[in-house]
């Protein structure tokens, strides 16, 4: 049965024998100390610490800068992830349900020329180039937690910009409710699509107040490059409020809808997956608990765990965004 044979359960990650990234946790505790002391001479700062974020770079990919984000909360102050355990303990199943595998297969990935048709309910539909997309608003770096229904996190820093910036260009018309979110299903060069894991292509949704919402990301980068690959390159959803799989990778398709879509882990095993997917500590996934969590990179096998935040975290942002729904109906 689809349910047992799936791994999308919690898994155990394999303790880190990877260096720490030195020059990001270095441009860490610069920017802490800006932080704490600089006051005042935000622009200043801001300068000082873009130029750091140059030189923090891995190197592996073409640089992709953003300048400082205006948007509350996209700063979280904790420890970024490693870049190497952010690169080779990944979801993406059109590459293999092992953490592994995408960073082993996803190579094949073609990501240019890469198109991204808009389309539904607005008054501008559009085919964007990804050129059109990088030109079309300034990059910002966010730094964001990112968690998996599963039990672990991430601290990862992000280049895109809000998801708003596009939607407002397309001008959505009164009747659209949702955005569906389509990510390529190229069965020659994604080895696992066609497998029975899930239907294809991933799909994701929001409402389009969810999507509005200024923490929602259009992510082309991170670590001030292009995305790898296995991270879902060129352009992919980060939602820091929600459960990992609703950040879809590799989206070839944008469409809005005034119908609730249908989600891939919703269809899956919708007992498990809603709609929603926010993170809630208050709510338990059927087979687990979602109390706490474990940090990757970080925290090895027998350290304790973290407490899991409501909404990640981010509570005081989007709490609004679900206020006076029941969330154990609309988990
Ligand atoms: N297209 C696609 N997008 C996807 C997935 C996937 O399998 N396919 N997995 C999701 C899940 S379950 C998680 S936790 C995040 C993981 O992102 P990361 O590998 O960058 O950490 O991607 C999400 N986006
Ligand atoms: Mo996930």
């Amino acid at each position: 049965m689809l349910i047992q044979t799936r791994t999308h359960g919690f898994v155990h990650p394999t303790s880190s024998d990877i260096t720490p990234q030195a020059a990001y946790q270095n441009r860490r505790q610069l920017m802490q100390r800006i932080a704490a002391g600089a006051a005042g001479t935000g622009m200043a700062s801001w300068a000082t610490r873009e130029a750091f974020a140059q030189t923090a770079r891995p190197g592996k990919l073409a640089a992709l800068a953003g300048g400082k984000s205006a948007v509350a909360g996209a700063m979280t102050v904790e420890k970024i992830t490693p870049y190497a355990d952010a690169t080779s303990y990944n979801n993406f199943y059109e590459f293999g349900t092992d953490k592994a595998d995408p960073g082993h297969n996803a190579h094949t990935l073609k990501t240019t020329p890469w198109t991204v048709e808009v389309e539904g309910l607005v008054k501008k539909p559009a085919k964007y180039t990804l050129e059109d997309l990088l030109k079309l608003s300034p990059m910002e770096e966010r730094i964001y937690r990112l968690r998996c229904v599963e039990g672990w996190s991430m601290v990862l820093p992000w280049v895109g910009y809000s998801m708003s910036e596009l939607i407002k260009k397309v001008e959505p018309l009164g009747s659209a409710k949702y955005v569906e979110f389509v990510s390529l299903a190229d069965p020659k060069t994604m080895p696992f699509v066609g497998s029975r894991v899930l239907d294809w292509p991933y799909v994701e949704a929001l409402r389009l107040d969810e999507a509005m919402h200024p923490l929602a990301l259009l992510g082309f980068g991170m670590y001030g490059e292009v995305l790898p690959n296995q991270s879902g390159a060129p352009v992919r959803m980060v939602l820091p409020w929600k459960y990992g799989f609703k950040s879809g990778k590799s989206i070839v398709k944008i469409r809005f809808t005034d119908k609730q879509p249908g989600t891939a882990w919703n269809k899956a095993a919708s007992q498990e997956y809603g709609f929603y997917s926010n993170v809630n500590p208050e709510v338990d996934h059927p087979r687990w608990s979602q109390a706490s969590e474990r940090r990757i990179g970080e925290d090895g096998l027998f350290a304790k765990k973290r407490k899991t935040l409501m909404f990640n975290g981010y509570e005081a942002q989007v709490g609004q965004l679900y206020a006076g729904m029941d969330l154990k109906k609309n988990f």
